[in-house]
């Protein structure tokens, strides 16, 4: 059986569980994290889950991070990358049509996720979520709402091109790309009218895999 070392709260391994959920086989997930455990943050106070400094687990992953996957021998880090893999050995006809150029295109998007998205929603995640309230900065807030009104302009005009982020059918670029998604509309800050990307948001979220482990927000709220 797969397993999946990595927290419910951590947004690279959610994307990985709504993959692997897509692909309906069979896994594990251990709790595994440096920075978050069952009550919360380690900033907060509360004690990780561990697992990520031992030898075993560097062995497979050396950066220390969540999540990493082994399926048999193998074992992977790079949540995107675990995607890919997930996509070609289980499931290529939903995660890509198994079709060369819808996987390049759903790639690229999964890329433009980790290079163009994620860091401003990483400030976003600290300064509304994770921080303990003295160490909040509102101006950094603000900084990472504008700087991403850009990059969701250019889903909405994806999205009005195509129904799905890489064309006509749901592919494993909807999963990093949805998730960023839920959770700018979580955070609720004032957001222009994104009527092709609400419609596309309003399909994905009524997928299972999505419902089962993305869903609710506090997995993404909770800090
Ligand atoms: N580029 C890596 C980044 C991995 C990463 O930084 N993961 C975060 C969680 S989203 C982490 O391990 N944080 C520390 C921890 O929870 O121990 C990936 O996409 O898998």
């Amino acid at each position: 059986m797969l397993t999946i070392w990595g927290r419910p709260t951590s947004a690279r391994t959610q994307k990985v569980l709504w993959a692997l959920a897509e692909t309906g086989i069979e896994f594990e997930l251990i709790l595994a994290s440096a920075t978050m455990g069952p009550d919360g943050s380690v900033e907060n106070g509360s004690k990780p889950y561990g697992i990520v400094d031992t030898p075993e687990y560097r062995a497979m992953n050396p950066n220390g991070t969540v999540p990493t996957i082994k399926d048999s021998d193998f074992s992977l880090w790079e949540s995107n990358s675990i995607i890919q893999y997930l996509a070609m050995k289980y499931a290529p006809d939903l995660m890509y049509g198994d079709d060369l150029e819808t996987f390049a295109s759903a790639s690229r998007w999964m890329d433009w996720e980790g290079n163009v998205f994620l860091p401003h929603q990483h400030t976003l995640v600290m300064n509304l979520v994770r921080l303990p309230p003295a160490e909040r900065n509102p101006d950094a807030v603000e900084n990472a709402r504008q700087a991403l009104l850009g990059p969701l302009g250019i889903i909405e005009n994806q999205l009005a091109r195509s129904p799905f982020i890489a064309g006509d059918q749901f592919t494993m670029g909807d999963i990093p790309v949805g998730m960023r998604v839920h959770r700018w509309f979580l955070f609720d800050l004032e957001t222009p009218e994104l009527p092709n990307l609400r419609r596309w948001y309003d399909v994905i979220r009524q997928r299972p895999a999505f419902l089962q482990h993305i869903a609710d927000p506090a997995l993404h709220l909770s800090g």
